[in-house]
């Protein structure tokens, strides 16, 4: 353990906090302009920080004594690498966007599981950009902080992800998941309180090894692209349910048609899970989820035996529905289930895993919490 003050001898000026998310459903459409459905977790990247007025940028984290310097005046993609890719990533955008940043010492610590789907990386870039910002009095639109962290990602790191974790980490507020619309980049709060009616969303990581995550993702994301150019559209959005078998008979390539239909029937999942949950009928949403689970994994092929174990056994123990959340290949399961029906749901998962010889799972609170803040 170490801190702050340890770590640069000095006390700090602020600390800023960001989220990790869970997706209730919507999976690999924000990058199709779609409908995102993320709550913010409990878990989260603290970002606890003081101005430097050297222009040099120094960051360090919880459990390493090494600390990392950049200067902000010559940092291009590429040219910090490591974990401290992020922060200096989100501080090159700040930088080539014209917010007047300037040098500080960065001290992170977290309690969110890295490599687990949680979207570490969106906390990260997002905590740390609020962190910058708010050494300087600088205020900025919380969504405007998630399409830059979204850049930094993209130009910086160099992974070609969406916007639904940095939105979730920016705009999610507590009892609400946060609906998205990617396309006319609107957010609605929805109440989301299962404990009221009795339930529990249980998110368990499945402890899965790392699968070439990144090249699949980018693969998804191409097959999308040339999927709706292909048929004349400026993204997947556009092709309605009902054009859904026109659409497909205009595809040749077999494996871009699964890839469609996975995007145009989850898009139209979320909207219906959006509408049962106006109408307070949570239960309701729990086929779709399972819908949507058989979906990522007949079409879009993006589940890993572990997740799809998880799943198969939280239906079989009486879950209302589970899918695996988030990038896929690894990463966590949400399961909608009767609270009273929690804890053997999970014993059974474990029982499961055991008897495949796989990892142990883990389970975590999915409290709908707030996006981020400044902490003191
Ligand atoms: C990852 C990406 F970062 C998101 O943008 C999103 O595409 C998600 O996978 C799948 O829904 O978390």
């Amino acid at each position: 353990m170490s801190s702050f003050e340890e770590v640069f001898g000095t006390t700090p000026d602020g600390a800023w906090r960001a989220p990790g998310r869970v997706n209730l459903i919507g999976e690999h459409t924000d990058y199709n302009d779609g409908l995102v459905l993320p709550i913010a977790l409990p878990n989260e990247i603290s970002v606890t920080a003081s101005a430097r007025d050297d222009g040099i940028v120094a960051v360090s984290s919880n459990g390493q004594q090494a600390v990392i310097e950049f200067a902000l005046d010559s940092l291009t993609p590429g040219s910090v690498t490591d974990w401290a890719t992020y922060p200096a990533g989100m501080a090159w955008i700040l930088r080539e966007s014209g917010y007047a940043i300037g040098g500080a010492n960065l001290f992170v610590d977290s309690d969110l599981p890295t490599g687990a789907g949680l979207s570490s990386s969106a906390a990260l870039l997002c905590a740390t950009g609020v962190a910058l910002l708010g050494l300087r009095g600088i205020e900025v639109d919380p969504a405007e902080v998630a399409r830059l962290a979204q850049k930094a990602e993209n130009q910086y790191v160099g992974a070609p992800v969406g916007l639904m974790d940095q939105m979730a980490s920016m705009c999610c507020t507590a009892g609400h998941a946060l609906y998205f619309d990617i396309r006319a980049m609107s957010t609605t709060q929805i109440p989301f309180d299962p404990e009221a009616d009795g339930l529990t969303l249980l998110v368990i990581d499945v402890k899965a090894p790392h699968r070439h995550v990144d090249g699949e993702y980018a693969a998804r994301r191409k097959s999308c692209e040339n999927a709706a150019a292909a048929l004349g559209v400026p993204a997947l959005r556009s092709i309605a349910l009902a054009d859904l078998d026109d659409a497909l008979s205009r595809l040749s390539d077999d494996v871009d048609r699964r890839r469609v239909r996975h995007v145009v029937t989850e898009i139209d999942r979320v909207e219906q899970a959006v509408a049962l949950m106006h109408a307070g009928r949570l239960r309701d949403v729990g086929p779709l989820f399972t819908a949507s689970h058989a979906s990522l994994r007949d079409d879009f092929e993006i589940t890993v035996p572990e997740l799809d174990v998880a799943v198969d056994t939280a239906l079989a123990a009486g879950a209302l529905g589970a899918r695996m959340t988030g990038g896929g290949f690894g990463g966590c399961i949400i399961a909608l289930v009767e609270t009273t029906k929690a804890d053997e749901t999970f014993k059974a998962i474990e029982k499961a895993f055991a008897d495949h010889g796989f990892r142990t799972p883990t389970s975590l609170a999915a409290t709908p919490s707030p996006g981020a803040s400044k902490l003191s």
